[in-house]
């Protein structure tokens, strides 16, 4: 391992944090069969895709034995593929065409529940005395009624009473995702079987589901909960970094691996006790700050106003959290969050150079960068209009409760379509060919409308796609150590929209301009020694001082002597 010299305490070089990741998630990808389902072998057809691109890790969403409740993060069998996406041999086959290209993967890893349809649940609900009976969380009624107001995720109680032993599970999301019960060592160890037995394959490292549920505090009065909602109430439990240090001892020390955890719940403050360089525990989180801008108390359904500087200082607010001791990962959007570009950009008019904008926001901060798939070619969220173009469970589930109360189901389905998961899960826009070249059948969700415009085809042979500008930047960050391993510092101006930084050390210096707007913006006093990176603009160059155009990437560069 080699050091980065900074201003500042040095930086430890290594793989992972010079990569770029690009999740897949295999049921919107790219369907072989013609069922309608993306698979493993549709992964494979295009790893020349991801290769071309310049992707070093691929994030495969669950690709395990589930009943799909939760679309694979409600995992029935740890040890195998779900037949709609293949067989072990496809798997094998995919890995090897990963490594044979120099490219990673990371599997998903769901360890704080289990679909109710793996065995150890089913031999658990069967009898209180059953030995799996302490793999689940279960408790006994208090006062006719659950244990605590905890909420699920996906609407309702967070308990489900059992009708046979009479007593309540635990399931922070569905009721078929009931949670394991972590205090008992013997879940511990299956945990760390199954991670061994896919480490021992040769993937590369797990992207860790909900990894700060896994320890809970089950004592916290129902009015705590009132208070502070669920995401914090759930997260950081008490036992969490031992549990966390326990699975780095069994396992994760003993390969060259990447770990990256779901940070939901994690505060600035907290995560160098998750991912600091001294800790034992794990590499990166992606946290939730900027995720949750826009969402009420009541969550992604409970509008709420922000403003563009809550958005620009929650990076500069996690870069100096984590500093050197710890490691960012990047990302603007995935399965769980409407498309970037909708979201952050502007998916009318100023469509392309606001995607470009948030991919150059993606590649030039420090951290590892997450590319969801599809945004690298600027794929928007789907115009759904009724309950039938929905298929995520918490749109569903929240739709009955909707109706249950007799509430406003236009306005439900309006916000629905703005902020729900399944923008981010329609099909892969490849070509303009019926469904997008995602399935000769028909897909398990409807392609948006946009795909004759919006599609890979389009862009490939296009010098100025979005596409094409992914290929450009990720190929500049992997020349420039800078990008990867230098210091930001932040620049304040009187136009908030101006998202202005500065990356130091090594051999260079860049100064990343964005205009996170639509208007033009005043450009603030600059020298006029600093060369014009090209392959990171989204405009054709002007002089140095002039006005900054709607969304405009302006990214510069110095030598350093
Ligand atoms: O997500 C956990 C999580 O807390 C959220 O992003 C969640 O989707 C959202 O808050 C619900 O409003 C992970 C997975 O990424 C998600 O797809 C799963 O549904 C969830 O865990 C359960 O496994």
């Amino acid at each position: 391992m080699s050091i980065f010299h900074t201003s500042t305490p040095s930086v430890l070089k290594t793989w992972w944090k010079e990569s770029v990741i690009y999740q897949i998630y295999p049921r919107s990808f790219n369907d072989s069969d013609g069922d309608g389902v993306g698979d493993l072998r549709g992964i494979i057809q295009k790893l020349d895709y991801l290769k071309d691109l310049g992707v070093d890790i691929v994030w495969l969403s669950p690709i395990y034995k589930s009943p799909n409740d939760d679309n694979g993060y409600d995992i029935s069998d740890y040890y195998d593929i779900m037949p709609e996406f293949g067989t072990m041999a496809d798997f094998d086959e995919l890995l090897e065409g990963l490594h044979s290209r120099g490219m990673r993967l990371l599997m998903d890893l769901v360890v704080n529940h289990t679909s109710d349809e793996h065995e150890w649940f089913k031999a658990s609900k069967s009898a209180t005395d059953n030995p799996y009976r302490d793999y689940y969380v279960w408790k006994k009624p208090v006062n006719g009624g659950p244990p605590n107001n905890w909420r699920s995720f996906f609407s309702g109680s967070a308990w489900e009473l059992d009708e046979t032993t009479g007593e309540y599970y635990l399931h922070l999301f569905a009721k078929k995702q009931p949670d394991l019960n972590w205090e008992n060592p013997k879940v511990r160890e299956e945990v760390y079987k199954l991670m061994r037995f896919w480490l021992d394959k040769g993937i590369d490292g797990f992207r860790m589901d909900v990894i700060p549920f896994i320890s809970k505090d089950l004592t916290y009065p129902d009015a705590d909960f009132e208070r502070h909602g669920h995401g914090e109430i759930y997260a950081n439990g008490p036992r969490v970094h031992e549990f966390l240090r326990e699975m780095h001892e069994e396992v994760l020390r003993h390969y060259d691996i990447v770990t990256v955890g779901e940070g939901v719940g994690i505060s600035a403050e907290q995560a160098n006790d998750y991912v600091g360089s001294d800790r034992k525990e794990l590499h990166m989180i992606f946290h939730f700050d900027h995720m949750g801008l826009g969402y009420g108390p009541g969550g992604r359904m409970d509008p709420a106003d922000w403003r563009i500087e809550d958005f620009t200082t929650v990076f500069s607010k996690w870069d100096r959290a984590l500093g050197d001791r710890g490691w960012n990962n990047l990302y603007l959007g995935n399965h769980d969050f409407p498309r970037m570009v909708s979201r952050f950009g502007n998916d009318e008019k100023y469509w392309q150079a606001s995607a470009k904008l948030l991919a150059t926001l993606l590649l030039t901060q420090r951290g590892t960068p997450t590319i969801y798939q599809g945004d690298e070619i600027g794929m928007t969220n789907s115009p759904f209009k009724q309950i039938a173009d929905f298929r995520d469970i918490e749109t569903l589930n929240a739709y009955k409760e909707v109706i249950e109360a007799e509430g406003d189901v236009a306005q439900f389905i309006e916000r629905a379509a703005e902020a729900g998961r399944d923008n981010a899960r329609t099909p892969i826009q490849w070509n303009a060919e019926p469904h997008g070249g995602f399935t000769e059948g028909t897909p398990w969700i409807d392609v948006t409308p946009n795909f004759g415009q919006i599609n890979v085809a389009n862009q490939e042979n296009d010098p100025d796609s979005i596409l094409n500008f992914y290929r450009k930047a990720l190929n500049y960050r992997k020349e420039q150590e800078t990008l990867v391993y230098g210091d930001t510092e932040y620049l304040n101006h009187s136009q908030p929209e101006l998202y202005d930084f500065i990356r130091v050390g090594g051999t260079g210096k860049f100064r990343v301009m964005l205009n996170l707007s639509s208007s033009e913006l005043q450009m603030p006093d600059i020298e006029e020694d600093w060369e014009w990176v090209a392959p990171l603009s989204n405009y054709a160059q002007v002089p140095l001082r002039s006005p900054m155009r709607p969304w405009e990437v302006r990214v510069l560069r110095k030598a350093i002597l």
